[in-house]
């Protein structure tokens, strides 16, 4: 190999305080395992001599704890962009230790190209080849790192060996021109292939190639319970019911689903139902789930920007990835959520909500209006773009005391606009054609739980007239409700 094997801390010295970090990968996958863990190192030891070491990244979404976890607990990340869903990343974005921007994921390739937050000095990438000449094959994600390969100024390679040099064939590496030359993205079908298998570099920026030996460490997804099986049976058996009516095309349509148990549910329930043809996911994250349901011949196609798969699943693709390769392509996250595709194909989006009010609003990450959870993901580029969006969540969480449909929601992230159906382990909410007041009730009874349902209906009595009948004094008495007693049943109405 022309490009010079290095050592994780020989890679770490290549990276200065202040540096903004591209990283390769979507999710755990294809993010690096064993440079960050060396930065992370490498920024306690100057931390401990009282010298400040702090690196901006920039990645698909989240990362995984040799990434965002190591990096974290070392205070070593300035700036950060655009997902993340790290416990410890957390912890530091809210006590701003860490400077966290939110953002749509298939917004941050191109905002790099245009320049809005400056140079990329050095890019790491997993990858499962490389050639003398610059070509790279990717691992399981793909997320951001077409364009920062080709911004970055410098690029270093963390080369798995675990990825046994078969993927070729596996990714579709495609960068839009940028306005006013912008084209059309040719996407007519999920399966479309619109660019190259591997990722070409100016291999003069290769600077070294770190060897590294392990899988993507995605946990297997945890038992449903109850709530998750409810919620999932509502979602699938309402599509059952908008393809019996028509609304729903009898080839279906291209499904994107975010991550955990809902989306697994909904996905087995759809495979169950005898009524729904073989269906192709257009999505940004493909689970476990998917990859059983492409053996059972029941999803015929994934289009994705990472394989999110626990190791046992990674390692089964591996070994098949000739079934594979035919049936699954990862995109970098620019075109997996770009909006004009996601239109263009009439995708039905499935994204998951902390909390909805009774007028459809939706947050979806920042708990109590002021802690930030995750982000926001792709939820916004699939849901207002899509043929039908769904956000579900449970109608309750932490035993009741919280009601997770509020009168108005404390942070918002998707406007009633983009709402189209709310789904909780009650019931579906249908906002397509209501107005406020009339989606409030279709909410308050179909959705919210029975014990809030009343609470609910009381303060829409406050509501002070309007189209929109808020209160808004009393409009975030949910919330200081359980910032005072910790339960939001003890609300008291009389005070407003
Ligand atoms: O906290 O762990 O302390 O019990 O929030 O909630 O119900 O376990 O749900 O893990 O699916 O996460 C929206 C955060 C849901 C996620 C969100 C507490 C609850 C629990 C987690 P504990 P659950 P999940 C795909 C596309 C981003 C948008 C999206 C997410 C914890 O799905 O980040 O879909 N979505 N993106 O107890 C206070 C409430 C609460 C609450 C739940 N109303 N108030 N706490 N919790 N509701 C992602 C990508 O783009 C890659």
């Amino acid at each position: 190999m022309r490009f010079p094997i290095i050592t994780p801390q020989e890679a770490a010295d290549l990276f200065h305080d202040g540096d903004n970090v591209g990283l390769s990968g979507f999710t755990a996958s294809g993010s690096p395992k064993v440079i960050p863990g060396a930065i992370a190192e490498k920024a306690e030891r100057l931390h401990a001599e009282g010298k400040p070491f702090k690196i901006n990244i920039f990645s698909g979404a989240s990362t995984s704890d040799s990434c965002d976890g190591v990096l974290a607990r070392a205070n070593a990340i300035g700036i950060r962009t655009p997902y993340q869903g790290h416990s410890d990343l957390r912890k530091r974005i809210n006590a701003h230790d860490c400077h966290y921007f939110d953002l749509h994921l298939s917004e941050l390739s191109q905002k790099i190209r245009y320049g809005f937050y400056g140079d990329i000095d050095i890019a790491i990438i997993e990858a499962s080849d490389v050639k003398d000449d610059g070509t790279i094959v990717l691992g399981m994600g793909v997320g951001n790192i077409p364009t920062l390969a080709k911004m970055a100024k410098k690029i270093v390679i963390e080369l798995n060996e675990k990825l046994h040099h078969n993927l070729y064939g596996l990714h579709d590496i495609y960068i839009p021109m940028d306005p006013p030359n912008r084209d059309v993205i040719p996407v007519f079908h999920p399966n479309d292939r619109i660019g190259e298998p591997v990722l070409k570099v100016d291999p003069d920026k290769i600077v070294g190639v770190v060897l590294s030996d392990s899988l993507d460490g995605v946990s297997p997804f945890t038992a449903p319970d109850e709530v998750t099986n409810h919620i999932g049976a509502n979602v699938c058996s309402f599509l059952i019911n908008e393809m019996h009516a028509g609304r729903i095309p009898s080839t279906f349509l291209p499904i994107q689903s975010g991550v955990g148990n809902v989306a697994n549910a909904v996905l087995y329930g759809l495979a169950d139902a005898k009524e729904i043809p073989d269906f192709s996911m257009y999505t940004e994250v493909i689970q476990d789930a998917v990859i059983d349901l492409m053996k059972r011949g029941r999803c015929k196609f994934g289009s994705t920007s990472s394989l999110t798969i626990s190791n046992e699943m990674e390692q089964d693709l591996i070994d098949n990835i000739d079934f594979f390769k035919e049936r699954v392509v990862i995109r970098p996250v620019e075109i997996s959520n770009n909006p004009e595709v996601i239109r263009r194909l009439g995708i039905i989006a499935m994204n998951t909500a902390l909390e909805a009010d009774i007028f459809g609003n939706v947050n979806s990450t920042h708990v109590t209006g002021t802690k930030m959870m995750n982000g926001i993901g792709g939820s916004g580029d699939f849901a207002r773009n899509a043929y039908l969006a769904i956000f579900s969540c449970p109608s309750v969480t932490k035993g009741g005391k919280i009601s997770n449909i509020v009168p108005m929601v404390s942070h918002l992230d998707h406007s009633e606009h983009s709402v189209d159906i709310l789904v909780t382990d009650q019931g579906v909410a249908d906002l397509r054609g209501k107005d406020p007041v009339q989606k409030a009730e279709e909410i308050i009874n179909n959705c919210a739980h029975p014990m809030y349902r009343e609470l609910l209906r009381d303060y829409l009595k406050l509501g002070l007239g309007g189209q929109t009948p808020h209160n808004l004094h009393a409009a975030l008495s949910f919330h200081q409700e359980f910032l005072t007693s910790g339960d939001m049943r003890n609300v008291d109405f009389a005070k407003y």
